[in-house]
């Protein structure tokens, strides 16, 4: 499904989006619609699992009833639905830019390749009416953010974008009490599905606490609807628990990360090419066993989002 894409281009030239067949039936027949990034597919996970884990996660949604979208910059056009060709690109091409807010709008002018972070997806989403977004983490605070300024564009854009992401909170390669009260300033709730604990991605365990939590997705989306019907500007995260089977204990993570962590610092590793360094750090020291939690979590949370933008759809009928 979805290899061949007929752009029927309801959408405009002037803006520089072009919906897919199945996302542009999706939104016109009020199905459930799940965005995704591309960010993890070129810059978060090593190939070949790369392309594996976005058709896969693709095929999930599909399973329980919803329409993926995958949202991209390909020469210079956001896309949302993506082709298998298109998809592969992102997955294999090293020349692939990573987009966020700041160069977004770069990238159409030059006719650039670029994948899109969380901040650039929530963009794009939004202006082809997604509300619903999985992945696997957003970014945050980074550790020494005091001398480094490094906060994550996503932050920012949550503040300002009103789309729900369902993802296992952030990693803890981040300063996570940092990114909470974060949050908290700028008025951005995170809200624990079924964990009363802010999930730190590979564990289901931070040691920090989450005030707001749901038992299920209905009870994520009667908040959603509230939130819209305040008409407050800015969107809200929905943290969940990688699975149980692929949990790892925060005591075999914590070395990892700090190694990764002084690796990327001897290698005066910066910026935006941090996080993807210390993924693939990661996936090395631990031959493996982050990449396996990595993968279960994101399409656990592709599968909670198709159920959250089911039921969302039901509260606005
Ligand atoms: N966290 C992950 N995997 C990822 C990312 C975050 O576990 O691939 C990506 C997401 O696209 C996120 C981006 O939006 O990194 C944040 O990058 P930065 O910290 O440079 O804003
Ligand atoms: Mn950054």
């Amino acid at each position: 499904m979805a290899t061949d894409r007929k752009t029927s281009d309801k959408s405009n030239e002037m803006t520089a989006i072009l919906i897919s067949d199945e996302v542009t039936n999706g939104l016109t027949s009020s199905h459930p619609i799940v965005a995704l990034e591309s960010t993890l597919i070129s810059h978060g996970l090593p190939a070949p699992d790369n392309l594996e884990v976005a058709k896969d996660t693709e095929k999930i949604i599909r399973e329980n009833g919803g329409i993926p979208a995958t949202i991209a910059v390909i020469e210079g056009k956001i896309r949302i639905g993506l082709t298998n060709n298109e998809l592969e690109l992102l997955a294999t091409s090293d020349s692939v830019e990573k987009l966020s807010r700041n160069n977004l709008a770069t990238a159409i002018a030059k006719n650039m390749t670029g994948a899109t972070t969380v901040a650039a997806t929530m963009i794009c989403a939004r202006r082809a009416g997604i509300s619903i977004f999985a992945t696997g983490g957003i970014g945050g605070v980074h550790r020494n953010w005091q001398e480094s300024f490094d906060i994550s564009a996503d932050l920012s854009e949550l503040m300002r974008t009103p789309l729900t992401i369902v993802c296992s909170g952030a990693k803890s390669i981040l300063d996570l009490p940092a990114t909470m009260e974060y949050l908290e300033t700028i008025g951005v709730p995170i809200i624990g599905l079924g964990t009363n604990e802010l999930p730190a991605f590979f564990s289901s365990k931070s040691g920090i606490e989450l005030k707001q939590t749901v038992n299920d997705s209905k009870e994520a989306a009667a908040i959603i609807h509230e939130r819209r019907n305040l008409e407050l500007e800015g969107g809200e995260i929905i943290a969940v628990p990688p699975p149980e089977d692929t949990t790892l204990p925060p005591s075999a993570v914590r070395p990892w990360i700090e190694a990764a962590l002084n690796n990327a610092q001897n290698k005066n590793i910066k910026g935006s090419k941090i996080t993807p360094f210390v993924l693939d750090q990661l996936h090395a020291l631990s031959n493996g066993q982050t990449l396996k939690t990595n993968i279960s979590l994101i399409k656990n949370n592709a599968k909670i989002a198709t159920q959250i933008a089911k039921d969302l759809l039901n509260k606005n009928m």
